[in-house]
């Protein structure tokens, strides 16, 4: 779409226009630059603020586009006073005062997906849930690759959807959160899922059924459904007037994994299309990640040959379940993007005759730990526990097996060292977010892996 279409389609659907609309950007991460260079390339106006005394791009935005208002170290009321138009980044919430002010005096929210939606010509496939969702856009990616389409990957994974519009891809594959899918009202995708629903940003959202109607939002438009049969939140969205495709361990399900005489295959309605053990990527999880990626690889055209010939090739992605070294027999593994309690019950359930030292802790998120207890009763045999809730888990799990305060993730490696024998695992899947103690989940998995690595030396 060139400049003069997508002015009148935001016009159309956002009675946004070149003339009337003052937009205010808010926040100054990623996002609201992505949004700030878009909005630029359109002539549209428009000024930013941030909570932030300097926030992430500051400098960038002020090199690039000096004449543009930006407002930090607070949220400068003056500038909501004058907007038409709101645009809030995924990581502030739209109960900020003067957010929910500014919307109750007719000020008209949107997002960066809303845009992006109104900008894109190509199909675009869309992937929430609580977990798996990066590794399944990254899957699906690697198979539009590998059947030689041009193939743009981003949104919650990294890079902005606004960004990914330059590469004028043949199919646009985006990771949404739960942040990004409650401020959108129309994407229209061809295919969307969402993966599974397990407890996650409970400090964001008032009730699971809240956080799930956020998810929901996904399948805004008239797309194909892809449906979890395996999760009663995911399954209890099925709408009978759309086409559906389902996945999971439930024998109805379309992609399922079947036994054949040469061992379990993932299937399509009974038919065999890969063994399992083809798979790079461990763990039950990750089975069900590939049958949501070639459910979705179907429905914008891949041919199985080239899906397969991708799935044989994914390594997985840094900090989920990775090993990190085998140090006299001991097995170190990060799995630092566990950031809820789904992920770590998921990333234990993959572990088979071993004896787990579980590093887990962080900011809860107002999480219920206590679904942790039957897996860790099963496989765990010491939990360390560092972060601010720390506490909160000691007393969610009541003493189900051996816990140990340390406080730090150093700490944790150290006494872990001591305690581990041959033939154990230790593993840092926290089953909480990082940023009480660290800047990202990355910052935290690079310093376990870092301190790991000492150990060998
Ligand atoms: N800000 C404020 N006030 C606040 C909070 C934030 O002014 O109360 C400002 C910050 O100073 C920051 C700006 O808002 O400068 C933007 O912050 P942001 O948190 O929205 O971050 P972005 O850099 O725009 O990144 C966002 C996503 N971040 C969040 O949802 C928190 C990124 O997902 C995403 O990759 C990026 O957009 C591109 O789409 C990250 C994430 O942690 C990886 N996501 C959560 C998750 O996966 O669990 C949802
Ligand atoms: P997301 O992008 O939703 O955070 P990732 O693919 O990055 O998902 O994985 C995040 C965490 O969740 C990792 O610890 C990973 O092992 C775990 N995980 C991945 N897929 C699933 C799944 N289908 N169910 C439960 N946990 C999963």
């Amino acid at each position: 779409m060139n400049n003069d279409e997508i002015l009148q389609a935001l016009d159309q659907q956002f009675s946004l226009n070149k003339k009337s609309a003052k937009v205010v950007v808010v926040g100054l991460g990623k996002t609201g630059l992505s949004v700030a260079y878009y909005l630029r390339r359109l002539g549209l106006q428009f000024a930013i603020v941030d909570s932030r005394k300097k926030p992430p791009y500051n400098d960038e935005l002020l090199a690039q586009m000096p004449d543009v208002a930006v407002f930090t170290g607070g949220f400068e009321p003056a500038v909501f006073d004058v907007a038409t138009h709101i645009i809030v980044s995924p990581g502030v919430s739209m109960e900020e005062p003067l957010i929910e002010q500014a919307i109750a005096q007719g000020v008209r929210p949107l997002s960066d997906i809303d845009l992006f939606a109104c900008s894109v010509s190509a199909p675009v496939v869309a992937i929430t849930g609580s977990n798996g969702k990066s590794t399944v856009t990254t899957m699906l990616g690697s198979m539009a690759k590998a059947a030689g389409k041009r193939v743009a990957v981003g949104g919650n994974l990294g890079t902005p959807a606004l960004d990914l519009l330059a590469e004028q891809a043949e199919v646009y594959i985006l990771e949404l959160s739960s942040f990004q899918l409650e401020r959108t009202s129309q994407l229209n995708a061809v295919a969307a899922t969402v993966l599974n629903i397990s407890a996650d940003h409970m400090d964001r959202y008032a009730s699971m059924a809240a956080y799930a109607e956020q998810k929901h939002k996904i399948f805004a438009g008239n797309g194909v459904m892809l449906l979890n049969m395996d999760c009663p939140h995911v399954a209890a969205m099925q709408n009978a007037d759309r086409e559906l495709l389902t996945f999971g361990f439930h024998d109805a399900a379309d992609y399922t994994v079947i036994d054949t005489a040469e061992g379990e295959s993932l299937a399509f309605q009974g038919r065999a299309i890969l063994a399992v053990n083809e798979l790079l990527v461990a763990g039950v999880h990750n089975q069900a990640n590939a049958l949501a990626a070639l459910a979705l690889g179907s429905v914008i055209g891949l041919s199985e040959a080239a899906m397969c010939d991708a799935l044989r090739h994914y390594k997985g992605l840094k900090h989920r379940v990775e090993l990190v070294a085998n140090i006299k027999g001991v097995s170190w593994v990060n799995d630092s993007k566990a950031t809820n309690v789904g992920a770590c019950v998921a990333a234990l359930q993959g572990f088979k005759n071993t004896s787990v030292i579980l590093i887990a802790g962080g900011d809860a998120k107002g999480a219920d730990m206590s679904d942790l207890v039957p897996v860790l009763k099963e496989k765990v045999k010491m939990l360390l526990l560092i972060g601010k809730d720390g506490m909160l888990i000691k007393q969610a799990i009541n003493d189900c097996i051996a816990v140990l305060e340390v406080h730090t993730l150093k700490k944790a490696v150290k006494k872990a060292a001591k305690i581990a024998q041959s033939g154990d695992t230790v593993l840092l899947s926290p089953a909480c977010a990082s940023l009480d103690q660290f800047a990202d989940y990355k910052e935290r998995g690079g310093v376990y892996s870092a301190e790991v690595m000492r150990l060998k030396e």
